[in-house]
C-alpha cells in the first residue's frame, strides 16, 4: 500500500500525489466524460437499457486504451448477466507498471436519463490493487454523513453514527456536528417501500427529507459539499453505488456506514424469495468470503475503501444536485461538467467542451 502524508503546501500536495493520481486522475475525467456524452444522446428516449449499452461500451473502449492492469472489482454485475465491464473483467492495455482496481458505474440513475429526469451520472473510481471492496452486486444499508460529523465524533468519542442506532440517535450527532437544529437537516433517501418505517421515523425526529426515485450516490458526495442542502443519505440500494460513494468520501474526509443485504430481505418478499435467493447467491458471496453470518457486518470507508491512492470522477448527464447537465450542439459539440478528485486532496470541478469544428464553433462562458 502507499501512504500518502498529510501535505503542507499545495506544491507539497501535487508532489505526494500517488501514481495512479498522477498518471490516470486526468484520464479518468475523459473516461466519464466520454461516457456521460454518449448515453445524453439517448436522454429522454425512455430506453433505460440502450442508454446504459452506450455508456458501458464508451466507459469500455475508453478504459482500453489506459496503460494500466486493471480488474473491475464493482461493475455491471456478474459475468454471465453482464457481457461488458463485469466483476472480473480485465481493463487496460497492461503495459506499465499500475495494477487498478476499478468500481463503475457507466450510467448510474438509467431510469433518469431515460425519463430525462435530474441526476444521472458517468461514475468510476480507482485505487491501487486490493484497494477496492470486492463484493456481491446486492444491496447495502447505509448512513453516508459529511467531514464535520467526522471531526465531531473525534472531539466527542462516546457520541457516534451508528447503523443500528435509532434514526434519532444519528440525526442528533449530525446536528450537533453541524450546529443546527435536527428541523434544520435535510436527509435524503430512496423513494421504496422499504424506506416506509425509515421515512417514519426520520419525520418523527423532526427532520426534512428529500425523498428521490434514483440515484443516491451523488447526494452522499453531497453531504461533504457545504452548501449543498443536503447534510446526510440513509437507506439501502445497491452495494456498488455504496461502494463508489465510499471512494468519494473517503477523499473528501466524510464518512460512510453499510452493511449487505439480500434485495429480498429488504424489499419484504416472503420467506420463499428469500430462501431462493440465498440458494442463488450465498455459493458465490462465500467464494468472496462472505457467508449468512458475516454478511451482516458493519462495513465502515475503510473497508469499502481500503486503498489510499484513490481517485474518482464523476461527470452528468442530467442536471444534477451539483452538477449541471451535458450540452449537446450542432455538429456533436458537447459540454460537459465533473467532479473528480484525488486522495492528495485535489478536488476539481471541470467545465469541459469538445470541439468538433473549430470555425464553426463559438465558445462562451
Ligand atoms: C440505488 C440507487 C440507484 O437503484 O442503488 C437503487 O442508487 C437500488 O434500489 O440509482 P432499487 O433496486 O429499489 O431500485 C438505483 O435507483 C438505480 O440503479
Amino acid at each position: 500500500m502507499i501512504f500518502i502524508p498529510h501535505p503542507k503546501t499545495v506544491e507539497e500536495m501535487i508532489e505526494c500525489a500517488g501514481p495512479i493520481e498522477c498518471d490516470l486522475l486526468p484520464r479518468l475525467i475523459q473516461v466519464t466524460e466520454a461516457a456521460a456524452i454518449a448515453a445524453a444522446y439517448q436522454m429522454g428516449r425512455g430506453n433505460k437499457t440502450f442508454a446504459d449499452q452506450v455508456a458501458v461500451a464508451s466507459m469500455r473502449r475508453m478504459l482500453n486504451k489506459l496503460d494500466m492492469k486493471g480488474i473491475i472489482k464493482i461493475g455491471e454485475g456478474e459475468r454471465d448477466k453482464a457481457p461488458m465491464l463485469y466483476i472480473g473483467e480485465q481493463v487496460g492495455t497492461g503495459r506499465g507498471n499500475l495494477e487498478v482496481d476499478i468500481a463503475v458505474d457507466p450510467l448510474e440513475g438509467t431510469n433518469l436519463t431515460a425519463n430525462g429526469g435530474p441526476g444521472s451520472v458517468a461514475v468510476m473510481a480507482m485505487a491501487e490493487s486490493g484497494g477496492i471492496f470486492h463484493g456481491p452486486d446486492i444491496y447495502m444499508d447505509k448512513i453516508v454523513v459529511g467531514p464535520d460529523v467526522v471531526r465531531y465524533e473525534s472531539e466527542h468519542p462516546d457520541e457516534k453514527i451508528d447503523l443500528d442506532a435509532s434514526v434519532k440517535h444519528n440525526l442528533e450527532i449530525v446536528a450537533k456536528a453541524l450546529g443546527r437544529n435536527i428541523g434544520e437537516l435535510v436527509v435524503v433517501i430512496l423513494d421504496r417501500p422499504r424506506h416506509e418505517q425509515k421515512i417514519t421515523e426520520i419525520r418523527d425526529a423532526g427532520a426534512r427529507i428529500r425523498l428521490i426515485t434514483d440515484g443516491d450516490l451523488m447526494p452522499g458526495i453531497a453531504t461533504a459539499i457545504r452548501g449543498s442542502g443536503i447534510h446526510m443519505v440513509m437507506g439501502a440500494g445497491g452495494s456498488g453505488e455504496a461502494v463508489l460513494t465510499a471512494a468519494a468520501i473517503k477523499i473528501l474526509g466524510g464518512k460512510i456506514l453499510a452493511r449487505l443485504v439480500l434485495p429480498t430481505v429488504a424489499n419484504g418478499h416472503t420467506q420463499d424469495k428469500i430462501d431462493e435467493e440465498i440458494e442463488e447467491k450465498i455459493p458465490r458471496l462465500e467464494k468472496m468470503g462472505i457467508t449468512l453470518e458475516n454478511l451482516k457486518d458493519v462495513l465502515d470507508t475503510d473497508k469499502l475503501v481500503p486503498g489510499n491512492d484513490i481517485i474518482f470522477s464523476a461527470t452528468a448527464v442530467t442536471p444534477g444536485h451539483f452538477l449541471r447537465e451535458v450540452n449537446l450542439f450542432g455538429s456533436g459539440d458537447a459540454r460537459v461538467h465533473t467532479i473528480s478528485m484525488g486522495a492528495s486532496g485535489t478536488v476539481r470541478f471541470t467545465d469541459s467542451i469538445y470541439i468538433k469544428d473549430k470555425q464553426e464553433t463559438s465558445l462562451y462562458l
